[in-house]
């Protein structure tokens, strides 16, 4: 008889709602569930005498304060976690035989996991790093993990030096430091000694690293797997998750900042988000291969250094997740859930690649020790929804009690059940290839070609993100005190292009190549340029609006209202809270204070017309507001006398409109300005368009800004 039962997009919360403990329970109680009666004092002999061994409740408490922590995760171990759905566009079946891929009216729950990879359990969010982006999907044959990244590829391409990489770039081993960068001399060094992890540099000093949002950047499974129909013909299969908002980052100075200022800053926005109803959504697409096609290509498919571009390989959109949930508990569900790219369903299966063919085995083990033993399935969120039923047994904190006397198979005594299924009954059926060959430790010729996609992906980025990789270059390096490991890098980058090579020795300190590596060519893959991704949107976008006493209340409340329209989330900031009057006697409530905020937490800002001016152009953390949102490209939006607030900044070079003028706004490098005549409409129109292209490069030369 099939057990399995029909899931849908409640079901794993109805599962978690067995274990979720009632706030409202009225007495303190010990672990017993004894009711305490006074917890503020130790037991004692004597008001002021030594605290006694029999203190149960005091024994109890500290133990288990005690042992309160547990491992982080010796990599991705700061992360953030969300609830939510996943729906596929329509039936897969000539690909897969996975029943989640198969009905586009049901929806599988899910539970994904971004994260940082370097930094500890308390480090920043927004360093640079790649992000992990980790989805389990709790299907009805039982828990499918994409374990994925947002960046396409990897930095080595067999496992067994994911050791060498993880101490190399981690904090160095004498004096634990830097925390969360890579920026120090021994992950240099390790660069510069290894040619396979060029292309994977090109993305980690790109703008992919600092993403705005966890909402905001892609997913990608990386590695090369299967997919298997129900005739049993094979595909070879890559996964994208791409999110409806676009793909948008922050600039490396603000990130630093903000590190500062807010270090849980991703964290922070998810979390706000799916409480405000934004739910974060991002499709779901893969890229298939024909085994026949398999050695088409110039590069190995089984090769995780490389990607599969889409102009090759197109990508096809088959899905959409939605994360609408937050979690109740951050440690019983972020901190317990354990993924493993071994978790597949039939109609997904493995490939050679021998980057995942490590990973079948780390993740696994890597449980053991940071959650204890072997039972960690059985931890509420890393339960499946599918029946579970083996021979496996005991084991520290073993929760499930298994009924009958058999525990191994055959058996008699048990009817010989649980019995493997056959394929039709849902059992997984390894992938029959054929191989052939002789035990070595070596690696094919094709995975030897390690320049010829970081040419790709440095021609495909427009002049700012070229920049930006320059000077991410120059600050990574910078911080490198051996001049040898600087020297070899630049050496290494002069393989992909002999004027990058160039610009980066620059500004480093160090000679140029010896020889001037050659040009990286003319050939793109246009999307992988962040230029090219969705910019008509404000959706869920933070505007700070800059007010003091006397602002023009009028003409607030309607740039505000079309913002909020826009789905724009704009906040009051001003030097107390509290509320403030307007010009004509009206009020409104501060959302933020100087001192409790920052421009960088913010996507742009908004300087209302009004006698407030006056005051604004004196105050020093006005002026650095619109000073440092002009430096990291923000959208301005000024008018009537607000404008003289951008007048009294460093901001230069741009044309304002007349401040007591009328007409249409003037909207120029991302900066709006309308005079206090002038029409609100349109000037709330071209804020939301300057707000919708995220950030203005074109800013960038301007230097002379000193916020
Ligand atoms: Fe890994 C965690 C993603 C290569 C070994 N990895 C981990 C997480 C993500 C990835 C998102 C965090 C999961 C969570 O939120 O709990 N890892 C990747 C990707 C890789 C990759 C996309 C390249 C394709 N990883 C990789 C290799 C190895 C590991 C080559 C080892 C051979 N990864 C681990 C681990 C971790 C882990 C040590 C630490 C915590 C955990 O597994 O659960 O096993």
């Amino acid at each position: 008889m099939d057990q399995r039962r029909k899931i849908d997009e409640k079901s794993k919360q109805e599962q978690l709602d067995e274990f979720r403990q009632d706030p409202e329970q009225e007495y303190l109680t010990t672990n017993q569930g004894v009711r305490v009666s006074h917890t503020d004092d130790a037991l004692k002999a004597g008001e002021r005498g030594p605290t006694l061994l029999e203190d149960f409740h005091f024994r109890e408490k500290l133990t288990h304060f005690d042992h309160e922590r547990i491992p982080e995760r010796v990599v991705h171990a700061r992360g953030s976690g969300a609830h939510g759905y996943f729906q596929v566009y329509e039936p897969m079946t000539e690909y897969t035989s996975a029943a989640f891929l198969q009905d586009p009216g049901k929806k599988t729950p899910v539970f994904v996991r971004f994260s940082t990879v370097v930094g500890f359990r308390g480090s920043a969010d927004t360093v640079r790093d790649v992000r992990g982006f980790a989805t389990k999907f709790y299907t009805e044959e039982g828990n499918y993990d994409l374990v994925g990244n947002n960046m396409p590829i990897f930095f080595i391409v067999d496992a067994i030096k994911f050791p060498d990489l993880v101490h190399a770039i981690k904090p160095e081993q004498h004096h634990q430091m830097p925390q969360a960068s890579a920026a120090h001399d021994t992950f240099w060094d390790f660069v510069g000694n290894l040619p396979e992890i060029t292309h994977m540099i090109m993305w980690v000093l790109s703008d992919r690293a600092l993403p705005r949002s966890y909402r905001m950047m892609e997913g990608f499974g990386v590695n090369t797997f299967r997919f298997v129909n129900a005739e049993g013909k094979a595909r070879f299969v890559k996964f994208h998750w791409r999110p409806l908002l676009g793909v948008h980052s922050l600039v490396w100075d603000e990130t630093q900042k903000i590190a500062g200022k807010d270090p849980d800053f991703n964290r922070r926005d998810l979390w706000e988000a799916i409480e405000m109803g934004d739910y974060p959504e991002f499709e779901f697409g893969v890229q298939l291969i024909e085994e026949a096609d398999e050695h088409n290509f110039d590069f190995d498919i089984l090769d995780a250094t490389k990607i599969w571009p889409e102009e090759e390989v197109p990508i096809r959109w088959i899905g959409k997740m939605t994360l609408n949930q937050n979690p109740d508990n951050f440690f019983a569900e972020t901190e317990q859930v354990a993924f493993c790219p071994a978790n597949v369903v039939p109609g997904i299966d493995l490939s050679n690649d021998p980057l995942l063919q490590g990973r079948l085995f780390s993740y696994l083990d890597t449980q053991l020790i940071r959650l204890g033993g072997p039972n960690f399935q059985e931890i509420p969120i890393n339960r499946t929804l599918a029946p579970v039923a083996n021979n496996q047994r005991e084991g520290y904190n073993r929760m499930t009690i298994n009924m009958g006397e058999s525990s191994y198979f055959p058996n008699a005594l048990g009817g010989n059940k649980p019995r493997p299924a056959t394929a039709k009954e849902g059992g997984f059926v390894h992938y029959q290839e054929k191989i052939e060959g002789k035990k070595i430790r070596a690696r094919s010729e094709k995975f030897n070609d390690h320049f010829s996609q970081a040419k790709l992906f440095w021609n495909s980025m427009s002049d700012a993100e070229k920049e930006h990789i320059v000077k991410a270059f120059h600050f990574e390096l910078g911080k490198v005190s051996d001049a040898g490991v600087r020297k070899r890098v630049v050496d290494l980058m002069n393989n992909v292009d002999g004027d990058l090579a160039i610009r980066i020795a620059e500004g480093i300190g160090v000679p140029g190549p010896a020889e001037k590596g050659g040009s990286s060519g003319t050939k793109k893959s246009p999307n992988l340029s962040q230029e090219r991704t969705v910019k008509d949107t404000i959706k869920s976008r933070k505007v700070a609006i800059l007010a003091m006493e006397g602002y023009n209340h009028d003409e607030v409340m309607r740039v505000k209202k079309a913002l909020k329209d826009a789905g724009a989330h704009p906040q009051i900031i001003s030097q107390f809270h509290g509320k403030i009057k307007s010009a004509d006697g009206k009020e409104m409530e501060v959302d933020k204070s100087y001192v409790t905020t920052t421009s960088v937490v913010y996507d742009a800002v908004y300087v209302p017309g009004g006698m407030h001016a006056e005051t604004l152009k004196n105050q020093g953390y006005a002026i650095h507001f619109v000073n440092e949102a002009f430096k990291h490209c923000k959208p301005i939006g000024a008018m009537g006398e607000g404008i003289e607030l951008l007048k009294a900044s460093d901001i230069k070079g741009v044309t304002f409109a007349d401040a007591g003028s009328g007409g249409e706004a003037v909207s120029e490098m991302g900066v709006v300005t309308c005079g206090s005549q002038g029409n609100v409409n349109s000037f709330a129109e071209q804020f939301k368009t300057a707000i919708a292209r995220h950030r203005h490069w074109d800013r960038e030369k301007k230097e002379q800004v000193p916020a």
